[in-house]
């Protein structure tokens, strides 16, 4: 049966805080600060596991090869010679957020009633701009099954496209066929607008999307001047829920009445700002949460402890649970978990997950996860992966070799080792 599944990114043993995002103001915040791989990892992994037990469908992808000493070869330089800029680029652990990997579009809604995957190329940002080879090769070996997927390689520069972080869907339950909304800047205020339209527009073409079931739509200026380089800092959808900060869109009005007219059943939950204010917004990431349907049809947020510990974005939470008949909002259920490291550069739980909508049977097991298999990840991660990280120590010859050992180690252990490389 065709479910909704979570693919987690591992965080990788080089996370570190090297202030390479700009616009994301966690990023710039946390620069120079000791990062913690090991915790890092074991957060995600504590987080995967709580799904797993909420009765959630849970894949996860693998981290990429660092440093990336291929990039650096196109760059006509090396691991070695390469200055601390472009080598702190070529180490970072950025592909954890799987939410940048791909624009997914389920069967439902294209034309061959396959599941159409298009690489997110991330041009934007020089440390991101080297992912997609890599992430190419693990989608289509995690989706090679051509009768129920079609994986697409990135559309092409200057066109920057970010993937399912600006995308979203809606629709009655998530087999059935679905309203898809990607959003797009234009200028960004003082940072840069990460999503093209003409990229988005592209990836609806590839998908073979119903153009009557497809919108447009761009973020508000003021949200990426306000730190949300991505739309899914301030909006975020699941079935027919769309939850969202009222300053998210430029024109709100004419997303919603387009929502509306296309899907009659929506639930379209808005903070006002006179409530939650963009700035508590993101440093809470509220709405990067994981907004997803339990077994029991009931919509559970889940959340970063940034939203429990920022008060207005906690009080607000809190009326909205407590909330029964006309007053009682759709989410019903609030679980928190401590993502810190992730968090300190800009990616909270949903960042870290790209959805598809698949039977978990169709997928390559490898990538599926079970208990079992994250009991062996994370004994692994405890080994192996660096337990902190000060920026100074990325010219060090022996966290190399350390973080390249830690990666191969785990292509063995689940069997990935033609990922090694
Ligand atoms: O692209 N941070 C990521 C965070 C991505 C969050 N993803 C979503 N919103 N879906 C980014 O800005 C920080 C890297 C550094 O500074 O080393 C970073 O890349």
């Amino acid at each position: 049966m065709r479910t909704e599944i979570n693919f987690d990114g591992i965080v990788g043993p080089s996370h570190n805080y090297a202030g390479l995002s700009l616009g994301n103001l966690a990023s710039t915040r946390n620069f120079g600060k000791v990062s913690a791989p090991r915790a890092a990892a074991l957060q995600g992994l504590a987080k995967m596991r709580a799904n797993l037990q909420r009765g959630l469908a849970q894949g996860f992808f693998l981290p990429q090869r660092r440093p990336d000493a291929e990039w650096l070869g196109q760059l006509g330089t090396s691991v070695e010679a390469a200055s601390d800029t472009l080598r702190a680029n070529a180490l970072s652990a950025s592909s954890m957020w799987a939410a940048n990997a791909a624009t997914v579009s389920p069967g439902a809604d294209t034309a061959d009633g396959r599941c159409h995957l298009t690489v997110a190329n991330l041009v934007t940002m020089p440390h991101r701009s080297h992912e997609w080879r890599e992430t190419l090769a693990q989608l289509r070996i995690a989706f090679a099954n051509e009768a129920h997927f079609a994986v697409h390689p990135p559309v092409p520069a200057p066109f920057g496209d970010e993937g399912a972080a600006n995308h979203m869907r809606l629709c009655a339950d998530h087999d059935a066929p679905g309203v898809e909304v990607f959003v797009y800047g234009v200028t960004g205020g003082p940072y840069p607008a990460r999503q093209h339209r003409e990229a988005s527009e592209a990836v609806a073409r590839i998908h073979g999307l119903d153009p009557a079931r497809t919108i447009f739509a761009r973020q508000s200026d003021a949200a990426i001047a306000a730190g949300a380089f991505h739309n899914d800092v301030v909006a975020v959808a699941n079935e027919r829920v769309l939850f969202t900060h009222e300053l998210a869109f430029a024109d709100r009005d004419a997303l919603y009445a387009q929502l509306r007219e296309k899907l009659p059943e929506i639930e379209i939950v808005e903070v006002p700002a006179a409530e939650v204010s963009l700035s508590d917004a993101i440093t809470s990431y509220l709405f990067n949460a994981q907004l997803v349907t339990l077994p029991s049809g009931e919509s559970a947020l889940v959340l970063p402890g940034e939203a429990r510990e920022t008060p207005s974005v906690w009080r607000w939470l809190e009326a909205h649970v407590a909330g029964t008949g006309h007053n009682g909002g759709p989410i019903r259920h609030l679980f928190v978990h401590d993502l810190r490291e992730s968090m300190a550069n800009g990616g909270g739980p949903a960042c870290l997950r790209l959805r598809v909508v698949a039977d978990p049977a169709t997928v390559d097991p490898r990538f599926i996860a079970s208990p079992e298999k994250l009991d062996r990840i994370e004994a692994l991660v405890a080994r192996l992966w660096p337990e902190r990280i000060a920026v100074e120590d990325l010219s060090s010859p022996a966290l190399w070799a350390a973080c390249v050992e830690a990666r191969s180690a785990l292509c063995a252990e689940l069997g990935l080792d033609e990922l090694a490389g």
